[in-house]
């Protein structure tokens, strides 16, 4: 074995495993950037901030499959972890590389330092110290296995010395790189059959069964088996949130997001529903509008890679653990078809339930209101976002827009949003474009959400991450309206407003004056030629559209 630097090994590892990007606010494993540009065709992305460098790692993850890698040094480590949040929430595998203390100094009243460590324990599935150079291998190799395998996540590794200065030390080493752990899922286990004829034979049962469908359908590359399934028996598709890729808006088994941020024909459809079949989704508070829509005691199946997701949150009349791909494979194979035609006046009865809800949205949609309305910038995206984007989208209203009004065109579009975190989208957005970057990437976000990072517009220009950031810009963050009229007891003050409320800001002009192009847009009309130029651009774009205030996003139907 050949004597190495870590430097040489976290290099070497990193582009074996096929890392493209990596995201970091310097200074850590200085050695090791210096490393990757001699021996690597690694871009290494210096950001405005910690938490942006994790958002864009998590969004490189999710749109690609692949861990995302960001890094900070010990004063940067909070900020770091801070970001690996809205990862940890939407099971995304992303490795964070911090720098932290060394035993010869510890306790002495280092210049920056605090015990980081059980900081990244609430946001990850291992965490842990890299001590020894020797190391170096196992535990980067450890670190891709854990955040791909089972359900994914997060993963930290502090390396020793406040810069990570381990990486300057020598030991003999082999750089060995399992390419199965270099994206999600490198198992596919074949389930127990008995228990997914159970699973199948409770599904066929049923009158009125419904699928909902999570982000472990998009995490096991299952969506083709998962429609497949449903046409062979005539059963119609929710999504949760995270799941919304899982088919498209304009199959006709396709009645939307269920839950909290939803479209009101999925939670009708998944109210009425005599068995519920939930195919890699946790059915936590948001897709079940806090364990409401299905009622608590609908029967109900499910199919999840985490054996202790199983059953959960709801009692279960069948259970399989495994790859949902293969699960849904083996189901699809032994469907009888037969029971479809039983399920005629369910799967129109959905169908109904959904064209009343198309009905009622439309004259929003279709709204030539000034200032502009947010749903018709979402109709905009829907005629004019291309067939293969990237839809990227912020919390909150945003969530809540895009979320019910959305539709997805083509399977080979994918919809990537928030877990909960203001914010996200936009440095979100710039990791997806570098994961894809024949592909083009659209963020949709409130203007409070792009406030949080717009100092990264300069990172999107000098790297030329091209990407679309469509602003619904209100000029406050106008889902606080509703919450502050609660809490003034019915309706808020006039100053009580200076709680959600900004100063007017033109985006479009802070964005030309940072390098990119910005579209201004206050009238309906010229929202899809924004669209058509900025996608054509081959430049970061911020279309920024001034819209009212007053409008609220619609509260989740519960039945
Ligand atoms: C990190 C974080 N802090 C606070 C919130 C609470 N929150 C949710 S939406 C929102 C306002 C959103 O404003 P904006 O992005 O402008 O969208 P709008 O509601 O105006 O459409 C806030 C403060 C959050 N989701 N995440
Ligand atoms: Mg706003």
């Amino acid at each position: 074995m050949a004597k190495m630097t870590g430097a040489q090994v976290l290099a070497d590892m990193l582009a074996g495993y096929g890392v493209s990007h990596v995201f970091m606010v310097p200074a850590v494993l200085r050695r090791t950037f210096a490393e990757m540009e001699r021996r690597t065709k690694i871009s290494r992305i210096h950001t405005h901030g910690e938490k942006a460098a994790a958002y864009m790692a998590d969004g490189y993850a999710r749109a690609s499959g692949r861990p995302g890698v960001c890094m900070a040094q010990v004063v940067g480590a909070l900020n770091l972890a801070a970001g690996l949040r809205d990862a940890w929430l939407a099971h995304s595998p992303v490795i964070a590389f911090t720098g932290g203390r060394d035993p010869n100094t510890k306790f002495r009243q280092v210049y920056q330092e605090v015990d980081d460590v059980p900081a990244f324990a609430p946001v990850t599935k291992f965490n842990a110290t890299v001590d020894a150079v020797e190391r170096f291998p196992d535990m980067v190799r450890q670190a891709f296995r854990v955040a791909v395998s089972g359900t994914p996540g997060p993963v930290h590794l502090q390396f020793r010395g406040n810069e990570g200065q381990i990486d300057l030390e020598e030991a003999e080493m082999e750089p060995l790189c399992e390419n199965q752990f270099a994206r999600v899922p490198p198992f596919r286990p074949e389930p127990e059959m008995n228990r997914v004829m159970a699973a199948l034979d409770v599904l066929q049962k049923a009158d009125r069964p419904v699928i909902v469908a999570g982000g472990g359908v998009r995490a096991s590359g299952a969506a083709r088996e998962l429609v497949l399934l449903a046409e062979k028996l005539a059963i119609p598709v929710a999504t949760s949130l995270n799941g919304k890729d899982s088919i498209p808006a304009n199959h006709r088994l396709s009645v939307g997001v269920v839950g909290t941020y939803s479209r009101e024909s999925a939670n009708r459809v998944v109210a009425q529903a005599d068995l519920v079949c939930f195919v890699g989704t946790q059915a936590g508070g948001m897709t079940t509008h806090f364990w409401a829509i299905p009622k608590i005691g609908t029967p109900a199946i499910q199919i999840d890679i985490d054996p202790e997701t199983l059953g959960r949150n709801y009692p279960l009349k069948a259970s399989v653990l495994g790859d949902a791909k293969t699960i849904l494979a083996h189901m699809l194979e032994h469907a009888d078809p037969a029971g479809a035609a039983r399920r005629k006046p369910w799967v129109d009865s959905a169908r109904a339930i959904c064209e009343m809800w198309y009905g009622k949205v439309q004259p929003m949609l279709e709204s030539n209101a000034v200032p502009i309305r947010p749903e018709r910038i979402c109709a905009e995206l829907n005629r004019h976002a291309p067939d293969d984007a990237i839809v990227m989208v912020d919390t909150g209203h945003a969530g809540m827009w895009m979320g019910g009004l959305f539709d997805l065109a083509s399977p080979k579009q994918s919809y990537i949003r928030s877990a909960g975190h203001l914010g996200w989208a936009f440095p979100a957005g710039l990791g997806a474009k570098c994961a894809a970057p024949e592909r083009p990437v659209i963020v949709f976000t409130g203007d409070a959400g792009f406030w949080y990072h717009i100092a990264e517009i300069e990172t999107a220009v000098r790297w030329k991450m091209n990407t679309v950031t469509v602003v619904n810009n209100n000029s406050g963050g106008n889902q606080s309206k509703r919450g502050f009229d609660r809490a003034y007891g019915g309706e808020q003050t006039e100053q009580g407003r200076e709680l959600w409320t900004f100063n007017q800001t033109n985006f479009a002009r802070i964005a030309e004056e940072m390098g990119a192009i910005g579209i201004r847009v206050e009238k309906p009309g010229d929202i899809a030629p924004a669209i058509e130029r900025a996608c054509k651009a081959g430049r970061p774009v911020v279309i920024d559209v001034v819209t009212d205030i007053e409008v609220l996003a619609p509260l989740p139907v519960s039945e």
